[in-house]
């Protein structure tokens, strides 16, 4: 099939040719509506009087920049064979997928119309009991069976194989967060206010460097595969529910990448909520869930670690007890720290870059917003610098604490 770009009645079109999905939604008209507001895609909703599915496709460019700035559109081959594993791995943590197009970069799956997008959530104070224990459900259990932990070396191999080449997305990551918010760069968006710590930022050397390093870890350390662009909007939930969304930028990277995008987004709402809601409850929740995070993923990351007797890593025999239960606690301490240096690069480059977050672009005043860039910037500068120091979650609070004013 050779590709085009779909509009609402292409989609009716493209229905009625695929007899899984006309099967699902009945033989009548259709109901079309393109709802992305996402950075990359475009995504519609597909409604008959039978049922509701969700249609995602990519285009041949980036959204957000318009057709001027082409990205070519097999991201959503990655997409597709990253839901594929989570599929197979996690299944009740993502939508179901009921129909899969790489030709046609797109992708048909379950409409969550009973779940929220957990940035909107968050940006109106709605607590989720049951969020810390799934996600660290999702993260701790994706990425210890993609990792060496798990794997044989050659199953891993094969499996980064079908990531390996997601080059354009992870290109994406290393300029538009690591890079391009940090320097003068046509493609920021810098708020007057905000000029003067731009400026301070590219004369920090040590930001700077420890910045360089964490770009370094990004390009180099494929621990295991990442969904790449882990923030509140690609988590859709509700009281009882999670559900993950949107791996197009998944590839092999390190643990703690994913880890820190989730902890750099629930901190951004947390300093958004000074200005926003003024609910110390709801930011104490928010404390609390980052807090419960960091526990429940390295103790169920341990325990699946406990129950694997061989991996590419750990042949039987070579290790007593007391050999693995003291690399295990180096290791974690490396995730944490590492996801700790992540949170940061992610805070921070929201502040300067192209990308900004709702959670804070969204504070209409522009004295009150800028309060709460410089609070984010406060705590991100200080992760970055200070990340392979920092001894645990409990001193991690403490330096978040420490920078409110
Ligand atoms: C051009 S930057 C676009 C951003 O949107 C995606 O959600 C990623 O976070 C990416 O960095
Ligand atoms: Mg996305």
């Amino acid at each position: 099939m050779e590709y085009y770009v779909l509009d609402n009645e292409k989609v009716r079109d493209y229905i009625e040719n695929t007899p899984e999905l006309k099967a699902i939604l009945g033989d009548e008209t259709l109901c079309v509506e393109e709802v992305g507001d996402g950075n990359l895609n475009y995504v519609y909703i597909i409604k008959s009087s039978k049922n509701k599915l969700i249609l995602k496709q990519a285009v041949p460019f980036l959204r957000i920049a318009g057709e001027g700035w082409p990205l070519s559109r097999e991201r959503m081959n990655y997409e597709i064979r990253a839901m594929h594993y989570y599929g197979e791995t996690v299944p009740s943590a993502i939508p179901q997928v009921y129909h899969a197009n790489e030709a046609m970069s797109l992708m048909v799956m379950y409409f969550l119309d009973e779940h929220l997008i957990m940035r909107k959530g968050l940006i109106n104070g709605v607590i989720y009991p049951k969020f810390a224990e799934h996600i660290t459900d999702f993260m701790a259990t994706t990425l210890f069976k993609s990792s060496s932990l798990y794997l044989s070396g050659e199953a891993k191999r094969r499996l980064m194989d079908r990531f390996n080449t997601n080059v354009e997305l992870c290109k994406i990551t290393e300029d538009f967060v690591f890079t391009f918010p940090f320097m003068p760069h046509h493609s920021n968006a810098i708020n007057p206010m905000m000029e003067a710590e731009h400026q301070q930022l590219q004369e920090d050397t040590e930001f700077k460097t420890q910045m360089l390093k964490l770009k370094y870890l990004f390009m180099t350390q494929s621990d295991a595969l990442l969904h790449g662009d882990l923030h509140t909007g690609s988590i859709m939930l509700n009281a009882k529910e999670t559900y993950i969304i949107d791996p197009e930028f998944a590839f092999f990277g390190p643990f703690g990448f994913d880890i820190g995008a989730l902890i750099a987004n629930l901190l951004q709402s947390y300093v958004s909520h000074f200005e926003r809601s003024k609910n110390k409850e709801y930011q104490k929740w928010l404390l609390d869930t980052i807090e419960e995070i960091f526990e429940k993923f390295e103790i169920k990351f341990i325990s699946h670690w406990d129950h694997t007797d061989e991996s590419g890593l750990l042949v039987d025999g070579y290790g007593n007890k007391k050999v693995i239960t003291a690399f295990q606690k180096q290791f974690m301490q490396m995730i944490f720290r590492q996801s700790v240096g992540f949170a940061g690069a992610k805070m921070a480059r929201r502040l300067f870059g192209i990308a900004g977050v709702e959670d804070i672009e969204g504070i209409e005043d522009m004295e009150a917003r800028t309060r709460v860039k410089k609070h984010s910037l406060a705590i991100a500068k200080r992760f970055v610098k200070e990340y392979e120091r920092i001894e645990n979650v409990k001193e991690l609070i403490s330096i978040i604490k420490e920078e409110n004013r």
